[in-house]
């Protein structure tokens, strides 16, 4: 289907002004006013350089406080390549963040009170030693490794360095297994090399730029939307396939709305066009493949035609969108997507992207992929990390490519009746929620129950919290030091984040923390400073500048002293596979007992009367971590469920209305949802934006808004490589009326 190019949603659009025109007692125009600087007076105000940390784009920034060291906004650093100057929505309504009154206070202790179990206030010195003798306890019964950490983003980083100096090695974070895992063992069978984050997608030259679920513009990672908005301007070739006409999707010459689960069928399609019509790179291939001819005769019967009953679009248009893909080569993109757990072949459908990217030429090439150079952060000096008896890995053994540790099997090994090799007895869990973020929350529930031990460091009282036996509130990043940010780019750069004010109520760093623990379980050689900003001095220093240096300017960027950014034409390269060259047939994946070129196996279609769940991001949230911000709730406060006209019609639904949906296992919703009925989904899916449904009467604001996909996701369909979860076979039925009015009356 082709449509009409639209103007593509602008960051700076979408930025400040949108953020800036929210009502209600707590918006940003209260704090700005009306005018241009919505009404600072900019000369007025001091700033201090940070990075955001809504998502893990990272962008530089500067958080501005006035002279009764009230922060008055967050804005874009010029200098830095992440964010050009702008932030996202999301960005600008971080200091929401700080704000926020429902926020976690100080350190909560679970007690039992009458019979009841509540959580009473505690001291930072009760609590850390709580902490620490239970640390000690599990270590001289159990052993360390015993003591998992489950970890997301900056506060993991510290609490790593106390894991390991402690003897655990048994961390895991859900940006693997649940997010880019993967595609990254798909790309680095296939290149040597993942995509890493940035993606290393160069999407600034690119002429085609084909984009398979991934959905760039309500998937907000800052530079990279507006790299696809210039590219729209100068009239890149956009290429959708996504059962939902996506933002994205809105704006490409060609939607292919597939029948979801099919896309390994569409990417074969497409090999055999590129191989059959000779439109693929030939020297390219000659040059720096093997496994062409294995290849060749592997997707000889994966004609359009054979195509087209499995995936639901028609062969001239499968034939039609590889021959300009081939006309752009090499300078076009096949998107590898970020989130790309979905159906349990995940690893081997990156794997297909790599490879049709090898045909056409794109790795190492100008608007294609490019090398990205990164700076090395020196080691603050510290002792040796003791060696663990087993660490996270040992967990996964299962699935030979995992790299690092699948929080889903530390969560198996906690459950003591599951067959693992070692178990689990107690977790940190930091700026995590597992709760929403892991699948199979009944399998998360009863590794929880069977803890010895459960410490929660956060930000904000969301549901995982609510199942700790200790509560560490952290502050925001507006208000801490944090690592040095070093990224990979087209040029190296670091980024400073340092505390704009103090910490709001009794709320601390994650690295105070980490340090404190540190010492009371005597590793304090493994924390030889006072300040985390000795540690930030010491390694600018090493890298030619300082913290004072930093403090004015944020962000430094590096010339590149590495290899080119793209490939010279017939340069020589070793690519770090076993072969040296990219595999498209790889002999590893044979060895392994797994198919060497992928393959496409049908997935389980929706049973009668049931639809496929889909889900994906709102352009103004992050996860369910943004969902009570006061700023951004204001923009959007609940999700709601697409469903396409002709399944409305079934049902007898209209606009609006509220409903409760039951997933393939039974499970029930437990909030209503409002049903958004449009022709931008395909009739056998429905469509949520994740992270909403909280069920935690803490938050003030999201509690019981929308439902919760994650609630849903009770099957998992795990990637036999790498144990990613695919989170896409679940299916919902939809239920009318009220399925709890009677536990509730
Ligand atoms: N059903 C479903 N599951 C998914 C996804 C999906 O789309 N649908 N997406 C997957 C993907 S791509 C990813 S990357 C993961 C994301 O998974 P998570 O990173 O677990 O995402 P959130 O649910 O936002 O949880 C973040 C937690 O960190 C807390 N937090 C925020 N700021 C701070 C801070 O400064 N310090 C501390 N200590 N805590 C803080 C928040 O309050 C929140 O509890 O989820 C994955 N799981
Ligand atoms: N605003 C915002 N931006 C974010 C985030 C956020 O929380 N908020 N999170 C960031 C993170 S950590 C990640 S990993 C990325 C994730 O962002 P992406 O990797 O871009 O996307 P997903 O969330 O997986 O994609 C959802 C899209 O896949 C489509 N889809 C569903 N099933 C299928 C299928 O079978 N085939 C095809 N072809 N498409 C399908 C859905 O309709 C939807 O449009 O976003 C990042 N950017
Ligand atoms: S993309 Fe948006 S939310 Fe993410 S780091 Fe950048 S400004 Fe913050
Ligand atoms: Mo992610």
């Amino acid at each position: 289907m082709k449509t009409t190019r639209r103007e593509f949603i602008k960051v700076s659009s979408l930025g400040l002004g949108g953020v800036a025109l929210a009502g209600g007692g707590f918006s940003l125009s209260k704090l700005f006013g009306e005018s241009k600087h919505q009404g600072l007076d900019m000369s007025k105000l001091k700033r201090y350089p940070t990075y955001c940390d809504v998502c893990f784009w990272k962008c530089a920034a500067w958080t501005y406080v006035n002279d009764k060291n009230e922060i008055k906004k967050v804005a874009g650093n010029e200098l830095d390549t992440h964010c050009r100057g702008r932030l996202c929505p999301r960005g600008t309504g971080g200091l929401g963040m700080y704000y926020d009154d429902d926020r976690l206070k100080t350190p909560l202790i679970r007690v039992e009170k009458d019979g009841k179990q509540t959580f009473r206030e505690a001291s930072w010195e009760e609590a850390l030693d709580l902490i620490s003798g239970k640390m000690k306890d599990i270590k001289s019964k159990y052993g360390a490794e015993s003591f998992a950490l489950l970890k997301h983003g900056s506060p993991g980083k510290h609490f790593e360095h106390l894991f390991k100096a402690f003897g655990s090695d048994t961390i895991a974070e859900p940006a693997f297994a649940q997010c880019r895992g993967p595609r990254a063992v798909g790309f680095k069978l296939t290149f040597g090399s993942a995509v890493g984050s940035p993606e290393t997608t160069d999407i600034r030259d690119s002429k085609c730029l084909v984009l398979i679920g991934s959905h760039i513009g309500e998937n907000m990672h800052n530079s990279q939307v507006q790299e696809v908005s210039d590219a729209i301007d100068r009239g890149i070739t956009i290429i959708t396939v996504d059962p939902r006409l996506s933002t994205i999707a809105n704006k490409s010459k060609f939607w292919l709305p597939i029948r979801p689960a099919t896309d390994m069928a569409l990417l074969l399609a497409w090999m055999h066009v590129l191989i059959y019509e000779e439109l693929y790179d030939k020297k390219y291939i000659d040059k720096y493949s093997i496994g062409f001819d294995k290849l060749k005769e592997h997707v000889r019967k994966f004609t359009p035609e054979w195509a087209y009953p499995i995936t639901d679009i028609k062969p001239n248009q499968i034939r039609e969108t590889a021959r300009e893909m081939a006309k752009a080569s090499p300078a076009v993109l096949v998107h590898p997507g970020r989130h790309v757990t979905w159906y349990g072949d995940d690893a081997q459908r990156s794997r297909a992207i790599a490879i049709l990217n090898a045909l056409l030429g794109s790795w190492g090439k100008r608007g294609g992929f490019y090398f990205s150079e990164k700076l090395k952060v020196p080691k603050y000096p510290h002792p040796h990390y003791p060696e663990p008896n087993w660490d996270a890995k040992d967990l996964s053994k299962k699935y030979p490519l995992a790299k690092t540790g699948i929080t889903t099997e530390v969560i198996r090994a906690s459950i003591p009746d599951e067959n693992t090799e070692h178990k689990v007895k107690a977790w940190m869990v930091a700026g995590t929620n597992l709760t929403q973020s892991v699948p199979n929350k009944k399998m998360t529930l009863k590794a929880i129950e069977a803890l010895e031990f459960l410490v929660v460091v956060d930000l904000m009282p969301m549901e995982i919290t609510g199942y700790a036996d200790v509560i560490l509130p952290e502050c925001s990043y507006l208000e801490r030091y944090d690592m040095i940010r070093s990224s990979g780019w087209r040029t190296p750069s670091i980024a400073l984040r340092m505390p704009a004010v103090e910490p709001r109520f009794n709320s601390k760093p994650a690295w105070w923390m980490a340090k404190q623990l540190g010492e009371k379980l005597g590793l304090g050689d493994y924390f030889k400073y006072n300040d985390y900003k000795e540690v930030i001095d010491w390694q600018l220093k090493q890298l030619g500048t300082s913290l004072e240096e930093m403090k004015h300017v944020g962000v430094m960027n590096f010339n590149r002293n590495g290899r080119e950014l793209y490939l010279k034409d017939g340069e020589d390269y070793k690519f770090k596979t076993p072969s040296g060259k990219i595999e498209l047939y790889s002999e590893k994946l044979d060895k392994m007992g797994f198919d060497p070129i992928p393959v496409y196996k049908a997935h389980e279609k929706p049973p009668q009367n049931y639809y496929r769940l889909i889900y994906g991001r709102a352009p103004m949230h992050t996860f369910s971590k943004t969902i009570n911000n006061p700023y951004l709730n204001d923009l959007k406060d609940t999700n709601n469920l697409w469903i396409n006209p002709r399944v409305a019609d079934i049902w007898g639904l209209k606009y609006g209305q509220e409903i409760w949906i039951k997933n393939q296992d039974g499970k029930v919703s437990d909030f209503p949802v409002k049903v958004r009925i449009t022709e931008r989904i395909r009739w056998d899916s429905v469509y949520m934006v994740h992270g909403f449904g909280h069920n935690n009467k803490k938050l003030s604001r999201a509690y019981g808004k929308g439902a919760s996909d994650s609630q849903m996701i009770t099957k998992v369909l795990v990637d036999p490589l790498m144990g990613g979860t695919g989170l896409r076979g679940n299916f919902v039925t939809i239920l009318l009326d009220n399925p709890h009015k009677n536990i509730e009356s």
